[in-house]
């Protein structure tokens, strides 16, 4: 499998010199076409990156130099690159925490170009042992091109947005994260979503929320919070010291976000917490 592997070299510049750790994060994306079926319910065509979907995510740390060498390989203009050509984005790191990166012509996202950027601080205020990122998104069937003809159409006077046909995390079915008891996990959670804001609480865990939209803000503990399409929050999840049960991680939609809820779609999307694969699921918990 094509991987987007990052090269990292010693940044040379003058003005750099004073943050001596400073290195050019360089990754080599082609945009591509990929077919792939993430919901399980229907295979389409979806906007990737070297033929891989999800897109990976984006990892570097603060004063880097983040350069992405995109080609175009798919059959019109999309704006990660110029007009049509091959396109360096450069990218000084001035600020840290979670950030995404997405296509920004057309729909080119609602196919799934979007991808994680994890921005770390050297000097992190919390200590954590494991990190991971947990894009939510809301999924469609059709290309964003037929979306946006349906959404502009005579037929549609109230101007109501297209729903979706289903929600994934990181643009996958069924994503597992594994927990080891006793540690301090730091979960990056991203909407990259076109349209839905989901609910997001885990069973049997709190969260400590410590950062938003790449702003520390003051500890605070919660059993849930909502996060609208392009937020992010990071929170800081304290493992259990027993491994007796696996818990569901829920991002459940806000039915207020659509004009109409498609009977067929089901809005409470669930990943799994593994504490051990033998271990029984503990039941779902519902939060109001
Ligand atoms: C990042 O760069 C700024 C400006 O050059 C500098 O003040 C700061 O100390 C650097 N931070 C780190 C963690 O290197
Ligand atoms: C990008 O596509 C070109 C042309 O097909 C290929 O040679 C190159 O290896 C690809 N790069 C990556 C990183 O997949
Ligand atoms: C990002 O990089 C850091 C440091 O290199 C690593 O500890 C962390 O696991 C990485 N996170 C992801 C989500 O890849
Ligand atoms: C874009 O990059 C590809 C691969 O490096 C190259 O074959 C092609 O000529 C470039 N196109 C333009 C317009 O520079
Ligand atoms: C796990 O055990 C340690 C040491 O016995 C204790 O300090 C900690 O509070 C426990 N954590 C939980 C989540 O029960
Ligand atoms: C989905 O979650 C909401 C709370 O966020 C709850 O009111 C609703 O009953 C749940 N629906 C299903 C089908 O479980
Ligand atoms: C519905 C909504 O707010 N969508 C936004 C999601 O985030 C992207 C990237 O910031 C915006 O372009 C969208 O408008």
């Amino acid at each position: 499998m094509l991987v987007a592997t990052p090269v990292k070299t010693l940044a040379l510049l003058a003005l750099v010199s004073a943050a001596a750790h400073a290195v050019v994060v360089t990754y080599n994306w082609n945009i591509t076409y990929v077919n792939t079926n993430p919901d399980g319910f229907m295979n389409r065509r979806v906007m990737g990156i070297n033929g891989q979907f999800p897109p990976p995510a984006t990892n570097v740390t603060l004063n880097d130099t983040l350069a992405i060498n995109v080609v175009n390989q798919i059959s019109e203009p999309t704006t990660l690159h110029a007009h049509g050509a091959n396109f360096t984005y450069t990218i000084f790191i001035e600020q840290y925490g979670t950030y995404w990166i997405h296509g920004h012509n057309k729909g080119h996202y609602v196919d799934g170009l979007r991808a994680p950027l994890i921005i770390h601080n050297p000097a992190e205020t919390y200590h954590y042992d494991e990190e991971y990122t947990l894009a939510f998104v809301d999924w469609y069937h059709e290309d964003h091109s037929v979306l946006l003809d349906d959404y502009l159409s005579i037929f549609n006077p109230t101007g109501a947005e297209p729903a979706p046909k289903s929600a994934l995390i990181n643009q996958m079915p069924n994503t597992q994260f594994s927990f080891v008891p006793g540690k301090i996990y730091r979960l990056c959670i991203i909407n990259m979503s076109t349209l839905a804001m989901f609910h997001i609480h885990i069973d049997g865990h709190d969260m400590n929320i410590i950062v938003i939209d790449g702003v520390d803000v003051q500890r605070t503990t919660v059993k849930t919070f909502p996060i609208s399409a392009a937020q992010r929050y990071s929170v800081l999840v304290t493992t259990k010291n027993i491994t007796a049960n696996n818990f569901l991680i829920h991002g459940d939609m806000d039915p207020e976000m659509f004009d109409t809820v498609p009977d067929t779609l089901q809005m409470n999307l669930t990943g799994t917490i593994i504490y051990d694969a033998a271990s029984p699921l503990a039941p779902a918990q519902m939060i109001d």
